[in-house]
């Protein structure tokens, strides 16, 4: 459906192999494969499919080595990809975590920090309906209105002469900023209406719990059009209500003694079960080979045994909170291994972009994945924690609880003095202390004021009260 001139390729393609890095790239035989490919028609570019768990902690796989949880199907696309096991997320909550991943931005750079804009007054009838509030989520909306998030670029990116990528995209399961055309998407479940309930994916949680077939009759949908897709693939899994069926709770009951615990880790079965699901429909459409698969979770969770909610991990600055696996298979062009190496859920869609051989947009900070150089050159991965609802929409920095850095092995929670006066520094030696047990901030202050420097480096926000960040340097 639209052409794409050599010297645009072979430019890419250069580009390409220049920083994808010799490891992860199966062959230049596969390149050229594909170079020729991309020449023939859109329709051949990969198609992309993006799974996101939430609330899903990074321990809570098979193949991250848990004892009870089963996870078959993620265990299997885990042989199958480049794994980094220590991949974290900008901000340990679903919003802004989810507009991270389909901006490539931070929290603090894309503006949708928090879960909900300001609330409403108690008096208020319903939160949703609330004027004010209403008004918020619009402008919300708004700032991912004006981004070219992964779907709008996968859509139109200009491949010269006219060409364009033309990728069909659905949206499907959580989704904060209303109708799913504000980020982009030409298809999708979310009908984002307050007045029907709308807040953070409405009509498309069904999606895992309920039905996968909007997927399926989706992508049959662009295989028709012959043209290339992106699923978006979020389902409000395992995330509570923890309402897995009978015959997986029967499996953990006698694993915990905690019907909270077992409860999420049926949950995460559940999740599992559909991801199953959505990659033997790619095998059975021989689609398998010419799709990349990608896996994140939008934050962590650690289940506690005495009740319904979840202990130092979800909006925590602690990696219970931030750390996620985070996976790439290309069958046949990317060589299935492992790495240890910190990575970031901002660096996806530089990564997918670049394997789709799209140009990204200008100022991501993200590196790509399959660039071991790259990688391997970044001194730090950095986030945040703001408050779960907006204090000033128009200024992240107004709701910032923490900036967090990991860097060499070491992480420094840096809490912020405007909202948390009585917080102290924190500092971990995560590369040993994986659960964040002994804080070595007082022994180790100096680590703690050269890392400091590497977050004001990064975002210094003017908010934070100047003479009490000289006294603790
Ligand atoms: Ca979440």
């Amino acid at each position: 459906m639209c052409s794409v001139p050599r010297k645009t390729v072979r430019s890419n393609r250069r580009e390409f192999l220049k920083s994808a890095g010799t490891a992860a790239v199966a062959s230049l035989a596969a390149c050229a494969r594909a170079k020729d490919s991309a020449r023939s028609s859109a329709g051949a570019r990969p198609n992309i499919v993006l799974i996101i768990s939430d609330d899903h902690g990074w321990p809570d796989y098979g193949f991250m080595g848990h004892p009870q949880v089963r996870t078959p199907n993620l265990d299997r696309l885990a042989s199958q990809s480049v794994v980094f096991t220590h991949g974290y997320v900008p901000t340990p909550l679903c919003c802004p975590s989810l507009a991270s991943i389909i901006t490539g931005r931070y929290p603090h750079q894309h503006k949708m920090a928090f879960n909900d804009p300001p609330m409403p007054p108690k008096s208020a009838p319903k939160t949703e309906t609330d004027a004010a509030f209403r008004a918020g989520r619009d402008r919300m909306n708004s700032y991912m209105d004006a981004l070219p998030t992964l779907p709008r670029v996968l859509a139109s990116a200009e491949l010269g002469a006219g060409g364009r990528a033309g990728y069909l995209s659905l949206q499907t399961g959580k989704w904060w900023q209303g109708h799913f055309s504000h980020g982009g998407f030409t298809h999708g479940m979310t009908h984002g209406d307050p007045a029907k309930g709308g807040r953070h994916g409405d009509a498309g949680l069904d999606i895992g719990r309920k039905t996968m077939q909007p997927i399926f009759d989706f992508i049959a949908t662009a295989k028709e059009q012959n043209r290339p897709f992106f699923v978006w693939y979020a389902p409000m899994m395992p995330h509570t209500p923890h309402t897995a069926p009978e015959r997986l709770l029967a499996k953990y009951r006698d694993k915990n003694p905690s019907k909270y615990v077992t409860g999420y880790w049926a949950m995460v079965e559940w999740f599992d079960e559909t991801c199953g699901q959505l990659l033997d429909y790619l095998d059975k459409q021989g689609l398998a080979d010419n799709t990349i698969v990608s896996y994140v979770a939008d934050n962590g969770w650690i289940q506690n045994p005495d009740g319904p909610l979840s202990i130092r991990s979800k909006l925590t600055p602690y990696d219970a909170g931030l750390r996620t696996p985070i996976m790439l298979r290309w069958l046949g062009r990317v060589e299935p291994r492992k790495s240890d190496v910190p990575v970031s859920s901002i660096d996806l869609m530089p990564t997918l972009l670049r394997m789709a051989e799209i140009e990204a947009p200008t100022g991501l900070p993200g590196v790509n994945l399959l660039d071991d150089r790259a990688v391997a050159r970044r001194d730090a991965v950095l986030g945040t924690v703001f408050e779960h609802s907006g204090v000033d929409i128009a200024d992240p920095a107004a709701g910032l609880q923490y900036r967090w850095c990991v860097s060499g092995g070491w992480k420094l929670i840096d809490p912020n003095p405007a909202r948390l006066p009585n917080a102290r520094p924190e500092l971990y030696h995560v590369a040993e202390d994986p659960h964040e047990k002994n804080d070595l901030a007082e022994r180790e202050s100096t680590r703690v004021g050269q890392l400091r420097k590497r977050l004001d480096a990064w975002w210094s926000p003017t908010k934070l009260p100047a003479s009490r960040r000289r006294s603790e340097r």
